[in-house]
């Protein structure tokens, strides 16, 4: 394979490695047998009742292949975080892709026997999450309340001075208060000690079911709005990922050189201004790749691709043609080798190591430490006289939570390297514990 990351060749792999992610993803949510479509799909190869998000997945898939060839290119310390982490698929597809899924859970396997575990555990009983959660290896960011990427993404990269926090932010999501006020958190990146947060706005146009307001302002207002909050916008718009790929690439290039760029100059004359940094805004259809219509209606590029876009489930097979048309799309048999395992012309795309934006050691803190769990029995309320003591369960748990991190301090971050704790917050859990401030029955009682 060539390593020219700018050429056609390395661009038409991409497309394809972004299409073995949609597969993963579609299948993930329709099927539980049969994963590579080896034999004619029968009622019992299709879930009881398919459960999770499409609309975001094509959109932010091609966005993580984007950032698989970024890291490559200029060997970037680079982490996922999914604001609309409701597309679990995402961040489990492509996991899965780099192998860092197989490492965590050595049962799903990078071949056929493996994928059918992996769209079999999705969103059904006793599996995975149909959501981004703490379970998926490099997902750090909870999917399910939007609102709150940006801040977690600036949280990690404050005094991790070579980190970048790649960060989709859906543009749904940016219509929630906390999205909205977390564009200030650029006040507080320190680009001489701190890393940096690359913002991408996955445009796709809707929310649940209706457009998004910023989906409607022309990319001039945009351009302002952004501005005004101390950011540099910049755009990449299509449907078609051949014509996309050089330009969202060349895009990505200009924006990571930017950030080299500005944590270069304020680390060479030690000032750290207020510099504004590069965020982009993609618009790209909602429920790309997927199907165009449905009975009449607008799928691809509508607000009805947001969550399970046609109506085929093991109790009803009267559409499986449709599913098996639009799985087929993605041409599995060029992506996929007879074992069922990613070509290796593919594979050879994934960054290596903890390169994987998915074993950035960033997301796995703890790794393989268990938490120190506090007894939970110590913190049991006495009963006493029926009806006469009001008592919140927040307060007690809260007391749980600052004794969960008292005995876990270097995985919270409390400590660093030198073990020394960089904040002074434990100085103040300290005390707070010293005061008597604690676990005593009395002092949680309350009345609000
Ligand atoms: C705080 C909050 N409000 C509402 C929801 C319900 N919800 C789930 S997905 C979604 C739409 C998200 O739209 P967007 O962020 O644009 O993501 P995408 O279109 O890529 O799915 C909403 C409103 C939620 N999860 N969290």
């Amino acid at each position: 394979m060539t390593n020219n990351y700018d050429s056609p060749a390395y661009f038409d792999l991409m497309t394809r490695y972004w299409q073995a992610a949609n597969y993963l993803s579609v299948g993930q949510l329709y099927l539980r047998a049969n994963p590579l479509l080896k034999r004619p799909l029968t009622a019992s190869d299709v879930k009881f009742n398919p459960l999770g998000h499409w609309g975001t997945i094509a959109g932010q898939n091609f966005i993580y292949t984007h950032l698989n060839r970024l890291i490559n290119k200029y060997d970037l310390n680079m982490f996922y975080i999914e604001g609309p982490g409701h597309g679990g698929q995402v961040m489990l597809s492509n996991a899965y892709l780099d192998g860092t899924y197989t490492e965590t859970y050595p049962n799903i396997t990078q071949d056929e026997a493996g994928m059918q575990v992996l769209f079999k555990q999705f969103s059904f009983p006793g599996g995975a999450a149909s959501h981004a959660n703490a379970q998926i290896p490099g997902s750090i960011h909870e999917g399910g309340e939007l609102g709150y990427s940006l801040s977690h993404a600036t949280g990690a990269i404050l005094d991790n001075p070579d980190v970048i926090a790649a960060t989709v932010i859906g543009d749904g999501e940016s219509e929630t208060g906390p999205l909205a006020a977390s564009w200030f958190s650029n006040t507080f990146i320190n680009p001489i000690t701190d890393g940096a947060v690359l913002p991408i706005v996955d445009m796709n146009g809707y929310k649940i079911s209706n457009p998004t307001i910023l989906a409607r302002k022309s990319d001039d207002d945009l351009r302002q709005y952004y501005a005004g909050m101390g950011w540099e916008p910049y755009f990449v718009e299509g449907d078609d990922a051949k014509t996309l790929n050089p330009i969202m690439a060349q895009t990505l290039d200009t924006m990571i050189e930017k950030i080299q760029q500005i944590q270069r100059q304020a680390r060479a004359i030690s000032d750290a201004g207020m510099p504004h940094w590069p965020v982009l805004i993609l618009r790209t259809p909602k429920g790309w790749t997927g199907p165009k219509e449905w009975d009449g209606n607008k799928i691809e590029g509508s607000f009805r691709a947001h969550q399970i876009p046609i109506p085929v489930s093991r109790d009803h097979m009267e559409h499986a043609d449709a599913l098996v048309k639009w799985l087929e799309s993605y041409h599995p048999e060029d992506l996929f080798d007879e074992h069922g395992t990613l070509k290796p012309e593919l594979k050879a795309l994934t960054p290596k190591g903890t390169r994987r934006m998915a074993a950035n050691p960033i997301t796995n803190v703890g790794g393989k430490v268990p938490l120190v769990l506090p007894d939970f029995r110590q913190y049991a309320l006495p009963i006493g006289k029926r009806g006469q003591d009001v008592r919140q369960d927040m307060v007690i748990w809260s007391d749980y939570l600052r004794d969960l991190i008292r005995l876990n301090l270097t995985i919270f971050g409390c400590l660093d390297r030198t073990r020394r704790c960089p904040t002074g917050c434990l100085a103040f859990l300290t005390q707070a514990v010293a005061s008597g401030r604690s676990r005593s029955p009395t002092a949680a009682t309350t009345r609000t």
